[in-house]
Parts: C-alpha cells; structure tokens; sequence
C-alpha cells in the first residue's frame, strides 16, 4: 500500500518511509498541505488539517510536532517550527543559559493522523531527552543537534537517520500507526 504524506518537510518523509517501509507499506510527499489552527494541543491540531484535507483524499498522512524544553515550561511546543525559523539552535540554547545539566529536560512529540479507506486515525508518539550545552552533528534537520534522547550521549544529529528512525517520536507514531492499520485491516 502507498500514502501520501502532506508535508513542507522531506526529512520528515524521508523518516516516515524508513519506518512504514519495515511494515511493507510506502509513503511519498503530497503537494497538498496541512491548515495548521494555532493550539496547544497537537492532536487538535491534526484532527483540523484531516477534516479538511479527508473530504477530498484518502490514503493521506499529516504530522504535527513540537518540542516541549521543561525549563521554559514548555516552549516552543506546538511553536517550534517557529521558534526554529526565528530563534533556531542559538536562540534556544541561549534562552537556556544557566540550566544546568540535570534541568535540561525536553520532549519531543509527535502526532501522525491519517485517512485511510474513509477511516480516520490518529496516533502518538514521545521521546524524553535532554537540550544539550551546544549543538552536536550534522545529520537531521530542526532541533536534532541539540536533543540527545535519554540513555544515549549523542545527540539525534550525530545518528543514521535509519538509527534515529528507530527512537525517535516520530519513529513510535508512524510504527503505531502502521500496527493500527495492520490490526484494523485497513491496509
Ligand atoms: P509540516 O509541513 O509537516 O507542518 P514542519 O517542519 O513545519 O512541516 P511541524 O509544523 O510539525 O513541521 O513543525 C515541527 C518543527 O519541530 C520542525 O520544523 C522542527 O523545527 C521541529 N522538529 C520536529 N521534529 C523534529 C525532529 O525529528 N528533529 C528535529 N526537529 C524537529
């Protein structure tokens, strides 16, 4: 089975392929893109742009993402695209300055919604790590040299992206979701 993922972000399909393609199903990047509502909730978020985006495709795929720094309560959030496209690396790491070590958590979540044979699904999936002191490799986009995963020193730009499409949030999303379309028979 093909989808079609609607994207901006071909690293974002580039991973997404890795982990749909253990599950024999493949995905390509769609022109169409998503309406992104502004809200702190991501699944709303994905649940607006399928409401929109499902009337006139099936076999379609968005994912929306944020970036949770627990020091900053939490921002950027749902706001990292722009946060990344404003303040990028340097701004967040130098709003951090002075957290220590032990006070750098963040999360990174992803949430993959998907119409598939008139049928609506929407998955999660979240990774615990830490914002290092400063950026680390150059592999992946976005955040990734700043956010090292829990029980790993390097950070996600210092991966394969097949290893970083193998722990990543968006890696636990799209596999959930090809479980879900494998146990529902929607495939
Ligand atoms: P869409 O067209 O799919 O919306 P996007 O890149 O704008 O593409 P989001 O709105 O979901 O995606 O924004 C999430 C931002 O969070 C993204 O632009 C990155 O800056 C950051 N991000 C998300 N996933 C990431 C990852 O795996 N590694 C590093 N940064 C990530």
């Amino acid at each position: 089975m093909e989808l079609s993922f609607a994207t901006s972000n071909e690293n974002k399909v580039r991973e997404a392929s890795m982990v749909l393609g253990r599950y024999g199903i493949s995905i390509n990047q769609s022109p169409l893109r998503k309406i992104e509502i502004q809200s702190g909730d991501l699944a709303e978020i994905v649940e607006y742009a399928l409401s929109h985006l499902c009337v006139e495709v099936d076999d379609l795929v968005v994912e929306d993402d944020g970036l949770f720094v627990r020091s900053l309560n939490g921002f950027p959030g749902p706001y990292a695209a722009y946060a990344y496209s404003t303040i990028g690396v340097g701004g967040l790491l130098k709003l951090m300055q002075g957290v220590i070590k032990e006070e750098r958590l963040a999360t990174f979540k992803s949430v993959v919604g998907a119409c598939v044979g008139g049928r609506r699904f929407i998955v999660e999936g979240a990774v615990d790590g830490v914002i290092t002191e400063e950026p680390r490799g150059s592999s992946g986009f976005g955040f990734d040299p700043v956010f090292s995963p829990l029980g790993d020193d390097r950070t996600f730009a210092e991966m394969s992206i097949e290893e970083k499409s193998r722990r990543s949030h968006r890696a636990l999303a799209f596999s959930r979701l090809a479980e879900r379309l494998l146990k529902e028979g929607a495939l």
